[in-house]
Parts: C-alpha cells; structure tokens; sequence
C-alpha cells in the first residue's frame, strides 16, 4: 500500500480544500500507510458533500474527523507454557466517539501496528454511521500471534489485556468486540477477567459474547449473513440476484464461513475458499459442516479440508481470485485483492464485488472493477452487518432481553436494506449512479460531520 505524496495513485480527484488536510495527516501520523490510504480513499471522495456544506471546512471539521480522540498503546506481558516471559504491544484507538459510544473490534494477528489499528478505526467510524444506530467508532489489538498457542497461554495473554484495558472500556464509553484472531473463546476469557477486575456483571461492555453468558443470536454470523445480503441488494438493481451464481470467497473465518452459509441459503453455490496458507477448490459447493469442523473447531489447514472432502483441490500458496466466478466476496484482510487480481475476475465475467473483510480491495482494484463495470460493494457499507447486530446484542443486553433467531435476523436484513439504499441514493444525488464507494462515503461522513457540528468545538 504505497500512499505517499510523492507517487498518487494516477486517478486522484480531490477538492483542493482538502488538500492540505491529507498532507497533514502523512506529517502528522509518519509512516503509518494504512491509516494514510485510509483516509485518503475517504477524502477524495466527499468533494460532493463539502460543496454543499461550506460550513464543515469553517468549522475545521475534516481535520477533526481525521484525528482520533484518543488513542491507548499499552505492554502485555505474559508467560507462555515453558515459562517464559513475553511481551506484546496492546493498543485501542477511540476514533469518534459523536454519534455512540466507541465501537469496534479486537485484532490478534502479529501484523497489528499502530497504523492497521488507525486505519480500522477511522473505518469503524463511517460504517458504523451507516448502520443509523447509536455508535461511535474504534478500534484495538495486539500483536499477539494465537497461531500454534496453546488454550492457556490463550487465556493468559487476553488476562493481561484485560488488566489494562479494562480502565479504558463501558457500556457507555467504549464497547469491543472480535475481529480477526479474537472469537467467542477469546471474549470469554476477556469477559471473565473484566468481570474478575471489577467485580461487576456488565455485558453491555463487550459485544460478540456466548449465547449462554449475554451473547445475541445472530452475532456470530451477522457479518458474513450481512455481506451476502449486502450482494444480492447490489444485483437486485441490475434484475439479477444470487441465485445460481457461481461464488468465490476469500478467507475461511468467522466472516467467511456465514458468507458461504448465506449464499447457499440464497441458492448461490460457494466452489472456492482460502486460508493463509492457500486455497480450496470444490466444484461441487464447499462442505459447510466440513468447513467449520476443519476451521471453527479443530483450527487446521484448509488442506485438511480437501484431504477429507473426495474431489476437492487444496491449492497451496495461490489466491482464490483465479478461480472463474460470477460473484466474489473477499473476506480475510486488507489489500489482499489487487489490480491483477481484479482484472482476472473481470475477465472470467465476475459481475459482483461485496467486501466482507476492511479494505480487502486494493483502490487500483476498486478502479478496475469499476471500469469494467462490476457491481463493487465496499467494506464500510458491505460488512456493517457484524457491527450492526453488535448494536442489537448492546440493545438486548440494556433491556436484559434475549431475542429469537428469525427475529434478529429480520432485524439484520432490514438494517443492511437500509444501508444499501441509503448508500444508493447518496450515489444518485452525487451524480454517480450505482457508485457505492461514492455513496457509502458521502453518506456516512454527512452523518458524522451534522452531528459533531451540532456539538461546537469537540
Ligand atoms: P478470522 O480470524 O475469523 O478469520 C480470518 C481469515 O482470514 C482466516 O481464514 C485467515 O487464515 C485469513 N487471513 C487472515 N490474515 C490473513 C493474511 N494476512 N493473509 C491471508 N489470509 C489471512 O477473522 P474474521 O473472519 O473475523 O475477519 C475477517 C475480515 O473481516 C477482517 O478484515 C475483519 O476486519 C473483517 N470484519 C470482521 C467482522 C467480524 O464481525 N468478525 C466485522 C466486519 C469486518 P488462517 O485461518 O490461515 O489464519
Ligand atoms: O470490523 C468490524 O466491523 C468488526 N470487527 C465488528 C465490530 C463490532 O463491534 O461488532
């Protein structure tokens, strides 16, 4: 991800007012590219609401939006299973706190840096404006490699994150919840020592919990479920839907497992996944129950997979996107679609682009598949649908309720409709029918920017 100044990528339009604002963002936050390309591909699409509201620039609201409101770097010390001590770095950035309290999730993964942890947060903050619900935006994680720990040293190092973080954390201040690395197991041991350190039985102050100790049904699959219906809403405005639609998904976690759910309940048919180590070609329609034994609970290869399912391919060290598909759903990490990889599911006929993961979609990637004219859901509007469930987790949690299945799945559909269609008119009105990126942008910054305004000087 190069976002220096120095090389732009080649299809930049921004309003020169803005122009400063990015220059100093790269002087203030150096060598954080993330955070850097993040607000960038931001910026130099809300040309349109700037024009109509001359009011955001005299009150310096860019700059303030681009700057966190507070950001927590901590030590987490632990000891592993041969008694060594180690030492990881922990961090949550409160980005924007104006329209909730803080919310967003927890990275275990050893790439997290300062700058990943800035650049999804400052994404947490639109997304979740467009969910419509009462949340602000943030972000945290750690260093922290879970891969090949055991189940203690697991539940020591979420200990010791906890011991800091919990003096940062509250059902009305700031709310986490997973993210790649950090699932219902890691939660739980967080849970339990928040619980341990303040000697108080809050729920509300994490999201993504076990149904037995104040989780919500749905949240497990709420982002994956959301990013399917996120799909079919995009194909439903060309007269096509996910029926029958050959699909391509990166990734094998959490996100990606209901994606593949999802679309085979809309009667699409999954035939590759991935992992870090390759991907899994199945012509036949992936295995969920297989899937989920191999990734959810045993925590193995995806070769595993294809070693117990006859007819299956594992494709060691390649990237899914070579596969032919009509749909394609990237939903492991950033950048991890580029322009090549664009090109190639464009010229095999893709016709839909739906980001499960933040920022899987390279921008040079976003431009190509815009130019070839596929459907390109981004992830701020694509994916909102964990976080949005996580509202309604916080929701049943306030008014110690507990909702059925169908009943908060509804909940979700409607809520990933309303984004659509909010993210859809916005186009239009911006003069770019069907842009979602334009759309998603414009209409969840319009959303941060009247509300801060409305507070003065925050
Ligand atoms: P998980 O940890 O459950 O799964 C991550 C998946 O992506 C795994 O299959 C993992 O492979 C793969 N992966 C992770 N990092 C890399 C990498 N550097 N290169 C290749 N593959 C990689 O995470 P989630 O499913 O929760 O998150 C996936 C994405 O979705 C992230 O971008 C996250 O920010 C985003 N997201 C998550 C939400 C949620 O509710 N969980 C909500 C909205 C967005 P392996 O199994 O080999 O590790
Ligand atoms: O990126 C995301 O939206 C998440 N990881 C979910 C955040 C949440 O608070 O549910």
């Amino acid at each position: 991800m190069d976002t220096s100044m120095d090389t732009p990528p080649v299809f930049t339009s921004i309003d020169p007012r803005l122009e400063p604002v990015v220059e100093s963002v790269l002087r203030r936050n150096p060598a954080e590219n993330e955070f850097h390309e993040a607000v960038w591909r931001l910026l130099r699409t809300v040309g349109p609401v700037i024009r109509d509201h001359p009011e955001y620039l005299d009150a310096r609201l860019v700059e303030r939006i681009c700057e966190p409101e507070r950001q927590i770097i901590f030590r987490v010390p632990w000891t592993d299973d041969a008694g060594q001590v180690q030492v990881n770095r922990g961090y949550r950035v409160e980005f924007n706190g104006t329209l909730g309290p803080f919310k967003g999730g927890l990275r275990f993964h050893p790439s997290v840096t300062s700058s990943i942890v800035k650049f999804l947060a400052f994404e947490q903050v639109f997304k979740n404006a467009l969910t419509g619900l009462p949340l602000g935006g943030g972000k945290g994680g750690s260093d922290f490699d879970p891969k090949g720990r055991s189940e203690g040293e697991i539940m020591r190092f979420c200990q010791s994150f906890m011991t800091e973080l919990h003096r940062h954390i509250g059902e009305h201040t700031d709310v986490p919840a997973g993210d790649i690395g950090v699932g219902e197991r890691e939660l739980g041991f967080l849970f339990g020592q928040y619980r341990r350190i303040t000697n108080r039985y809050e729920p509300g102050v994490l999201t993504g919990k076990g149904l037995a100790w104040g989780g919500a049904r749905v949240r497990k699959e709420a982002t994956g479920y959301g990013c399917a219906y996120f799909a079919q809403e995009m194909m439903r405005t060309m007269g096509s839907s996910l029926n029958d639609r050959t699909v391509v998904v990166s990734g094998s976690g959490n996100v990606a497992i209901y994606a593949i759910e999802k679309v085979h309940h809309l009667g699409g048919q999954v035939v590759a996944c991935s992992d870090s180590g390759g991907y899994v070609l199945d012509r036949a329609g992936i295995d969920l129950d297989l899937l989920k034994e191999v990734k959810e609970q045993s925590r193995e290869s995806l070769s595993v997979y294809a070693d117990r399912r006859p007819g299956a391919e594992f494709v060691p060290g390649a990237k899914v996107w070579e596969v032919a598909a009509e749909v394609a759903l990237p939903c492991a990490t950033q950048g991890e679609l580029d322009a090549e990889d664009a090109v190639k599911l464009a010229d095999a006929g893709v016709q839909a682009v739906a980001e499960g993961a933040n920022m899987p979609c390279t921008i040079e990637a976003v431009e190509v598949l815009r130019d070839r004219g596929v459907l390109f859901g981004p992830g701020k509007a694509a994916n909102a649908g964990g976080v949005a469930t996580s509202a309604l987790e916080m929701q049943q949690n306030a008014s110690r309720d507990s909702w059925t299945f169908n009943h908060t799945e509804a909940r979700l559909v409607e809520i990933m409709k309303e984004i659509h269609t909010s993210c859809y008119e916005m186009s239009e009105r911006c003069g770019a029918p069907g842009d979602y990126v334009i759309g998603a942008n414009n209409a969840g910054f319009v959303k941060v920017a009247d509300a801060m305004l409305a507070m003065g000087v925050v």
